[in-house]
C-alpha cells in the first residue's frame, strides 16, 4: 500500500540578516525529514524561501543604501546559494516578491474580505518591528518585547483587520481534539493557555504612506498587506501554483518557537476563514543559544553554516546540531562540543570500525567477502542493529533525532564490542581459524552497511562513501528491506582503504 505524502516547510526566512546557524538547523532538519521518508517509500516534498517584504527589510534596504527589491534579490540569492553549497535539498524555493505568490495572496484576500471577514476600523497599539506584530501590554516583560528587548513603538491609525477573534473557540476546540497537531506537546499546551484569553483582532495592513513595500490590498490600493498575512500563505500559494495541492492536507510545519503565535493561531484561523484544512501538524525547535547568549550581529558571534563546514565538513556540522540538540528545547552552540562528537562518535565510534573492518578484509581476503556461518554472538550482532532500526524510526517519527542517533551508536558500540570479543586479528593468526575470521568480517560489512544505511539521512556524504568503500552501489543506501546477508554476493569485493579517514579527527590543542 502506497504510504502518505509528507509536505514539509521551513519558515520563509526575512533577507534582513544572512543565513546563520539557527536558519540552518531548521532547513537541515526538513532534509534529514525528506531524506528519511523518502527512503522508507513515501513521497516527500520540501518548501522552503524568504520573506521579503514588510518594515525591517525596507530598513535592512535603506541601510545598505539600495532599494528593497535590490537588497532582496542578493539575500535571497544568498539563501538559495548556501543551501546548495550546504548540500541541503528543497523542491521549491518561494519568494514572497515572486508573482505568483503575490496574485494569490490578492485573491484569498479578495475572497475573505468578500465574505465580510475584513474590515476597516481605527486602531492604537504597540508594535515590535522585530517580530513584525502588535503586542499586547500582557505580553511585554518590563514594558519590552520578550525577545527583542526593545520597547515596542506605539501606533494608531486606520487599518484593515482579520476576524480573528471570530475563530477562537473553533480553534481551541480542534486543538483540545488533536494532541499531535503541535508538538512537543509542551508548545500545544503553551498555546492553549494564549487562547484563555481572547485573541482578538489581527492587524494586517499598513497604510503605504507609512510602508509601500508590500502587496496591495485588492479592494484598497492606498494599503499594502505584509508579513504574516503574506507570508503565512506561501504554504499554500506555492503548492496552487505548482499544482501539486494534493500535498496539503499532509504538511508538516518546521518552525523555532520565536512563531509559535503566528503559526498556531494567526495561521490556523486564516486558514478556516479560508475555507482550507488545517496543516497536520506544527513542529516546533527550541533556539541554539551562543556562550555569550544571543547571536547577534553586534555580538560577533553569528555561526555562518558555510564556515562550519569548511572546517569541520558538513557531515560532522550535521551530526553535531542534531545530536546535541532535543527537538523543541534550547541547545548551546559551542565548537568544542561539535570537535568532541567528531573525534568521538564520528572518527572513534564509526570511522575506526569502517578502517579496521575493511582493512582486516583487504589484508586477510584480498577484498573478498567469505560465506556466511552464524554463531550466536553473531545473532546478538544482527539483533543489536535491528533494534536500533526499529528505534531510530519511532525517534524520527516524534522527531527525537538525538534519540534516533543514540540508538545508532548503541549498535556502533556493539559492533566495536563484537570486535574486541570475535578478536579476528588473533583468530587470523591460525590458519585453521581463517573461515570463522571471514565470516566474523562478513558480519561487520553487513553491520557497516545496515549503519550506512539508517545513518544517510543524517550523513549522507559519509553514508555514500562508506557504501563504496563496501564496493556497494549508492542506490543500496535506499534499499532497507534487504535482509542481513543479502548484500554481498558471492565473491564481491569491498575496496582498499584509502588514505583519507572517513572523519579525519581534529587536534584539539593540550589546554
Ligand atoms: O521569523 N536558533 O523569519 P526569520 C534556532 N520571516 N533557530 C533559529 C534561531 C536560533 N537562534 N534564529 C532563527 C521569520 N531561527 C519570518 C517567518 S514564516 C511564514 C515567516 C530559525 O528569518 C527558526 O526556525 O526570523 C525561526 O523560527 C526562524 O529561523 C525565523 O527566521
Amino acid at each position: 500500500m502506497p504510504r502518505d505524502p509528507v509536505y514539509l516547510t521551513t519558515p520563509l526566512f526575512y533577507v534582513n540578516a544572512e543565513p546563520h546557524l539557527g536558519h540552518t538547523y531548521v532547513t537541515l532538519v526538513a532534509d534529514v525529514l525528506a531524506r528519511f521518508w523518502r527512503a522508507r517509500g513515501r513521497t516527500t516534498f520540501v518548501l522552503t524561501g524568504t520573506d521579503e517584504h514588510g518594515d525591517k527589510i525596507a530598513q535592512a534596504a535603506a541601510a545598505a543604501g539600495v532599494s528593497p527589491r535590490e537588497h532582496a534579490d542578493r539575500v535571497s540569492a544568498l539563501f538559495r546559494a548556501t543551501w546548495d553549497a550546504a548540500g541541503l535539498r528543497y523542491d521549491h524555493f518561494i519568494r514572497t516578491t515572486d508573482a505568483y505568490h503575490v496574485a494569490f495572496v490578492q485573491r484569498v484576500l479578495a475572497d475573505i474580505h468578500s465574505r465580510g471577514e475584513i474590515y476597516f476600523g481605527s486602531y492604537r497599539g504597540l508594535y515590535c518591528v522585530g517580530c513584525e506584530r502588535f503586542y499586547q501590554e500582557r505580553e511585554l516583560v518590563d514594558g519590552l518585547c520578550p525577545d527583542h528587548r526593545v520597547a515596542p513603538t506605539e501606533i494608531a491609525e486606520e487599518n484593515y483587520f482579520f476576524r480573528m477573534g471570530a475563530y477562537q473557540e473553533r480553534l481551541q476546540a480542534t486543538l483540545e481534539a488533536n494532541p499531535g497537531l503541535i508538538v512537543p506537546e509542551g508548545y500545544r499546551r503553551e498555546v492553549l493557555a494564549l487562547l484563555r484569553e481572547p485573541i482578538g483582532d489581527l492587524c494586517i495592513s499598513r497604510p503605504k504612506t507609512r510602508l509601500a513595500w508590500g502587496i496591495e490590498l485588492p479592494f484598497d490600493s492606498r494599503y499594502v498587506t505584509y508579513v504574516w498575512f503574506d507570508a503565512l500563505l506561501n504554504y499554500v500559494s506555492a503548492l496552487a501554483h505548482l499544482g501539486r495541492m494534493e500535498l496539503w492536507p499532509a504538511a508538516e510545519h518546521l518552525i523555532g518557537k520565536d512563531i509559535l503565535k503566528a503559526h498556531a493561531i494567526f495561521w490556523p484561523t486564516m486558514l478556516m476563514a479560508a475555507g482550507l484544512p488545517l496543516y497536520r501538524r506544527l513542529c516546533v525547535h527550541g533556539h541554539w543559544q551562543m556562550q555569550q547568549g544571543k547571536m547577534s550581529k553586534s555580538l560577533g558571534n553569528v555561526v555562518r553554516p558555510l564556515d562550519v563546514k569548511a572546517r569541520y565538513g558538513m557531515d560532522a556540522f550535521r551530526y553535531y546540531v542534531l545530536r546535541d540538540m532535543a527537538f523543541g528545547q534550547d541547545a548551546e552552540f559551542n565548537e568544542d562540543s561539535l570537535v568532541a562528537r567528531l573525534n568521538g562518535d564520528l572518527a572513534n565510534g564509526l570511522g575506526n570500525l569502517a578502517s579496521r573492518v575493511l582493512a582486516m578484509q583487504q589484508r586477510y581476503f584480498d577484498g573478498v567477502i567469505q560465506p556466511l556461518a552464524a554463531e550466536p554472538i553473531d545473532l546478538a550482532l544482527r539483533s543489536a542493529f535491528a533494534t536500533a532500526a526499529r528505534e531510530l524510526d519511532a525517534h524520527v517519527e516524534d522527531l527525537a533525532f538525538h534519540r534516533g542517533l543514540e540508538a545508532v551508536w548503541r549498535a556502533l558500540d556493539h559492533a566495536n564490542k563484537y570486535v574486541v570479543e570475535t578478536a579476528p586479528f588473533t583468530l587470523a593468526k591460525d590458519p585453521a581459524r581463517r573461515p570463522r575470521v571471514g565470516a566474523i568480517l562478513h558480519e561487520l560489512c553487513e553491520a557497516l552497511r545496515t549503519a550506512a544505511q539508517l545513518l544517510a539521512p543524517f550523513l549522507p556524504e559519509s553514508a555514500e562513501r562508506l557504501v563504496a568503500l563496501l564496493g556497494l552501489p549508492a542506490a543500496r543506501l535506499e534499499d532497507l528491506e534487504l535482509p542481513w546477508g543479502a548484500a554481498f554476493a558471492p565473491g564481491h569485493r569491498t575496496l582498499p582503504l584509502p588514505p583519507e579517514p572517513l572523519f579525519p579527527r581534529i587536534e584539539v590543542p593540550a589546554a
